[in-house]
C-alpha cells in the first residue's frame, strides 16, 4: 500500500489499531480534510467540528492566513535552535508581550511543556526572591486539575487512569478543592514554603467546571497576601475560547505566570508559551530551561498570525455572543427534557450533562449519533458531552447545530 493511496475509514482505523499504541479511544470517524467550523471524512461526509482539538483550531481548520505563514516561513528557515537567534522569535516575543500585558514569555512547544516551565519559574522564584529553604517549595493545585501527562503533572493529577503505575510521583504539590477560596486561605496561611497556586480559570477535561463569580479574583487577592505567584493555565480556556481574550479577563485578573498552547498557533503547529512580568521571568538564565523546537521561526511565524485573526476577526466577541445564544437554545430544550441536566459553560467552552451516571455509556451513543447526524464532539466523564466549535462560526450555523443537537437528543428520550 503506498502512503498517498486513500483508505477507507475502516482501512485506516484497523491500521491505527494494529500499528498504533492503543493510548487513545477515539470515536470511529476517520478525517481527512479540514476547513473553518468543517471537517470532511475520508468517504466525504462533512461534519460540523465540535471540538476543535480541544480548543487548539478557535481560528478554524486551516485559516489561510495561518497556513500562508506557516507555508512562507517553513519555505524560508525552519529551525536553528537557541544556540543562534533566529529573525523572527524577537518580532513573535514582541508581539505576544504587547498582545496580552506582559513584559517576557519563554517558548514552548505543547501544553505540557509549558505547565513545566511555569512550575519551574514559579520554584526558582520562590528559592530566589522569595526565599524559601531550598528544596522545601510547594505548589498549590486543584482536585480534578488537567495540566498535562508529564511524570511531575500527572504526580498531582487525582485521575487513576491518568496516573496509575507511573510512580514515583514528584514531590512538591498540595491537593485543594477547586472553587473553595476557604482551603485555599487555610493552606496560605499555615504553610510558609507555598510558591504558587496554578489552576484553570474553568476546569476543562473536569467537564466544564465553571468556578463561582469572584473566585478568581479572590484567589488572586490571596495569592498576594501571602505573597504567592498565581499561575493561570489558559492551555484550553485562553485565546478567545471563553468570550474574553483569556478567561482570566472576565475577571480582571492577571496571573503572575500565564500559560498558553493549543490556540496559539490555530492548531496548525504546537506552540505553547509561558509570559511573566520582569521581576518574576528574570530568575531564569542561560542553561536552566529550554527546548531544540521552542521558539522557532516556523512557531513564531505561525504564532504572530493565530493572534492576529483572534484579533482581526474579533473571535472573543464572537465567541461571547454565540455562547449566549447556544446556552439560551439548549436551556429551551433542557426545560422540557429529562435526558439532559443541564447546559453550562462560558462563551464557546460548553458542555451538557447527561441525566444518567458515570459509568453509563448514553454520552457515547449520543455522540455516535451526532456524528451521524453530521456534528462531532466527545464525551468527558462517561455523561458529559463537551461541546466546543472554531470560533469563526456563525449564527446561522450555530442554530443549524443546535437544531442537529436537539433532534439527535431527542432520538434518546425514553
Ligand atoms: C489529550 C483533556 C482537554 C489542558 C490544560 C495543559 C494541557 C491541556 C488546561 C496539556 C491539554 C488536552 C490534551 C488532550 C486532551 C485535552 C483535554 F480532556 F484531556 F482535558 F482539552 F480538555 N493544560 N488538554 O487542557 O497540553 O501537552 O496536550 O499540549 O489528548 O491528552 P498538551
Amino acid at each position: 500500500m503506498a502512503v498517498l493511496d486513500q483508505l477507507s475509514s475502516q482501512q485506516a482505523i484497523e491500521l491505527e489499531n494494529k500499528y498504533g499504541a492503543h493510548n487513545y479511544h477515539p470515536l470511529p470517524v476517520v478525517l481527512s480534510r479540514g476547513e473553518g467550523v468543517f471537517v470532511w471524512d475520508v468517504e466525504g461526509k462533512k461534519y460540523y467540528d465540535f471540538l476543535s482539538a480541544y480548543s487548539a483550531v478557535n481560528q478554524g481548520h486551516c485559516h489561510p492566513k495561518i497556513v500562508g505563514a506557516m507555508v512562507n516561513q517553513a519555505q524560508t528557515l525552519t529551525l536553528t535552535s537557541r544556540a543562534f537567534y533566529n529573525d523572527v522569535l524577537g518580532k513573535y516575543e514582541k508581539f505576544a508581550c504587547e498582545f496580552f500585558g506582559f513584559d517576557k514569555l519563554l517558548p514552548m512547544n505543547t501544553g505540557a511543556e509549558a505547565v513545566e516551565t511555569a512550575l519551574k519559574i514559579c520554584r526558582k522564584w520562590a528559592y530566589e526572591v522569595k526565599g524559601i529553604d531550598e528544596n522545601e517549595a510547594e505548589i498549590v493545585v486543584c482536585k480534578n486539575n488537567f495540566h498535562g501527562r508529564t511524570t511531575t503533572i500527572i504526580s498531582f493529577s487525582n485521575d487513576p487512569v491518568a496516573r496509575k503505575n507511573f510512580g514515583p510521583y514528584t514531590k512538591g504539590f498540595i491537593k485543594i478543592d477547586y472553587n473553595n477560596l476557604d482551603a485555599l486561605e487555610s493552606e496560605l496561611k499555615s504553610n510558609p514554603n507555598i510558591a504558587g497556586f496554578m489552576a484553570e480559570p474553568i476546569q476543562g477535561e473536569a467537564g466544564v467546571f465553571v468556578p463561582s463569580e469572584g473566585y478568581l479574583t479572590k484567589a488572586k487577592a490571596l495569592c498576594e497576601k501571602y505573597n504567592v505567584l498565581f499561575i493561570a493555565d489558559e492551555v484550553q480556556t485562553g485565546i478567545a475560547r471563553t468570550g474574553k481574550l483569556l478567561a482570566v479577563d472576565h475577571e480582571n485578573v492577571k496571573p503572575d505566570l500565564l500559560i498558553l498552547g493549543k490556540a496559539l498557533s490555530g492548531g496548525a503547529y504546537p506552540v505553547s508559551a509561558v509570559l511573566a512580568n520582569d521581576n518574576i521571568m528574570k530568575v531564569i538564565k542561560p542553561g536552566n530551561h529550554g527546548s531544540t523546537f521552542g521558539g522557532n521561526p516556523v512557531a513564531a511565524a505561525v504564532a504572530i498570525a493565530a493572534l492576529e485573526v483572534v484579533r482581526d476577526e474579533n473571535l472573543a466577541e464572537n465567541a461571547e455572543t454565540l455562547g449566549k445564544l447556544f446556552r439560551s437554545e439548549l436551556s429551551k430544550y433542557i426545560e422540557t427534557t429529562d435526558l439532559v441536566k443541564l447546559v453550562r459553560g462560558k462563551g464557546l467552552l460548553n458542555a451538557i450533562v447527561i441525566n444518567d451516571d458515570e459509568e453509563s455509556e448514553t454520552a457515547w451513543n449520543i455522540c455516535l449519533a451526532l456524528r451521524d447526524n453530521g456534528l462531532l464532539a466527545k464525551p468527558t466523564h462517561g455523561n458529559i458531552i463537551r461541546f466546543a466549535p472554531p470560533l469563526v462560526m456563525n449564527e446561522e450555523q450555530l442554530l443549524d447545530c443546535v437544531s442537529i443537537i436537539v433532534k439527535t437528543l431527542k432520538q434518546f428520550e425514553k
